[in-house]
């Protein structure tokens, strides 16, 4: 879910990921296959091995939708898991029903056993709960969690193959690895075990990327293997923050996460012209490539959408899309909607751009489009 961004990660808590602990290197215990069918014959492992992904709200439903819809299209041959909240609704559960293998309830509250009354003294780790309920997906060996903010460009069965826990670095303190893409075994004991760490310690960060960090703390330094490639969880924050890297390897990129507070589903998308909009009603401007968040759209409008329409019937639910009126009379201002370029950034001074990027107002879809600047470092690079 979204992990808060810059500067809420204290350096102190952080290091102590670099107090090694051997006695906690050992490797995760296999599971035993039941019956002999089940070692021979490859299906059936891919059969318990699942995607798991968290929806708490209708929103995130979406972004879930998409997120399945793009692991279905680049042909995956393990099951897909959603957990939803009890404030998903009723249409948009059908939909997910639609892509996902699995929709599970989860209702945190309604276990009463000591973790859980423990925690629910903190209700401020509720969404966090949830998502560590993936622990108890106990009819699966293995499993990749996957935030509902993710999109896969790619084939990425291959991260069955790790162990627990396999996480890419997050990209603001990357000694720290990043809870959007993660490899894991379910088990009744570790999830009871990380409701208790939780109740007990808390999250440094108030998400689950700090509890899973702190839980899992030898993940900075005990084994490689368990470092994911940042290919698995490429954010756009590392994309402005090291661009040569990003023209190098980008393209190699097989998970996009689109971290910060403004999602995908927060912008819109005028199907006529195939560009998405910036929401009127953002908090902050863009933090994403646009072309990831094109293609976001883009498997939205093709794949999400009509299972949505299907869903609602006719009733009336937010498809994110831009008005399409199409007026009686031709309007005179249609002419006017071309190439909206906002004046106010044509007067700014270099010098002035300079101060508002290095404060963190960054105009993503304007003059610091990721176009101009690249050209910028074509300029350079030459
Ligand atoms: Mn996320």
């Amino acid at each position: 879910m979204g992990r808060k961004m810059w500067g809420l990660i204290p350096v102190f808590d952080c290091s102590q990921l670099l107090l090694l602990c051997p006695s906690q290197c050992k490797p995760s215990v296999l599971s035993i296959p039941t019956t002999d069918a089940r070692v021979a014959s490859p299906q059936r492992t891919m059969a318990d091995q699942a995607f798991v992904t968290l929806a708490t709200n209708d929103s995130y439903a979406k972004g879930a939708m998409v997120l399945g819809q793009s692991l279905r299209n680049h042909n995956t041959t393990r099951k897909l898991v959603v957990l939803i909240g009890p404030h998903v609704a009723e249409p948009a559960r059908d939909a997910l029903h639609s892509i996902f293998d699995e929709v599970i309830l989860v209702n945190v509250m309604d276990s009463g056993d000591a973790a859980n009354l423990a925690l629910m003294k903190r209700p401020d780790l509720g969404v966090t709960i949830t998502k560590l309920h993936c622990w108890t997906l106990v009819q699966y060996s293995k499993c990749v969690f996957m935030d509902a903010d993710t999109l896969v460009l790619s084939n990425i069965d291959e991260l069955f193959e790790r162990e627990e826990l396999s996480a890419a670095p997050d990209p603001g303190w990357p000694d720290c690895f990043n809870s959007g893409v993660f490899v894991f075994r379910p088990s009744n004991e570790t999830h009871e075990k990380l409701l208790a760490f939780c109740a007990e310690k808390g999250s440094f960060d108030g998400g689950d990327q700090g509890i899973l960090n702190s839980y899992f703390n030898t993940w900075a330094t005990a084994d490689i293997s368990k470092h994911l490639p940042f290919i698995y969880n490429l954010s756009s924050i590392a994309i402005y923050s090291y661009l040569p890297a990003f023209k190098q390897y980008g393209h190699d990129a097989k998970v996009v996460h689109f971290l910060g507070k403004v999602k995908p589903w927060n912008y819109s998308y005028d199907t006529q012209r195939g560009e998405v909009r910036g929401h009127s009603a953002s908090p902050e401007p863009c933090q994403m490539h646009p072309d990831y968040l094109l293609q976001w759209w883009q498997l939205y409008a093709a794949s999400v959408l009509p299972l949505l329409q299907k869903a609602y019937g006719d009733a009336p639910f937010s498809t994110g899309f831009v008005e399409q009126r199409v007026p009686e009379k031709p309007q005179e201002d249609v002419r006017e909607q071309p190439k909206p370029s906002p004046p106010a950034a044509r007067t700014v001074s270099s010098q002035e751009r300079k101060q508002r990027w290095e404060a963190g107002h960054i105009d993503y879809l304007g003059d610091d489009s990721f176009s101009n600047i690249e050209q910028k470092l074509n300029s350079f690079l030459k």
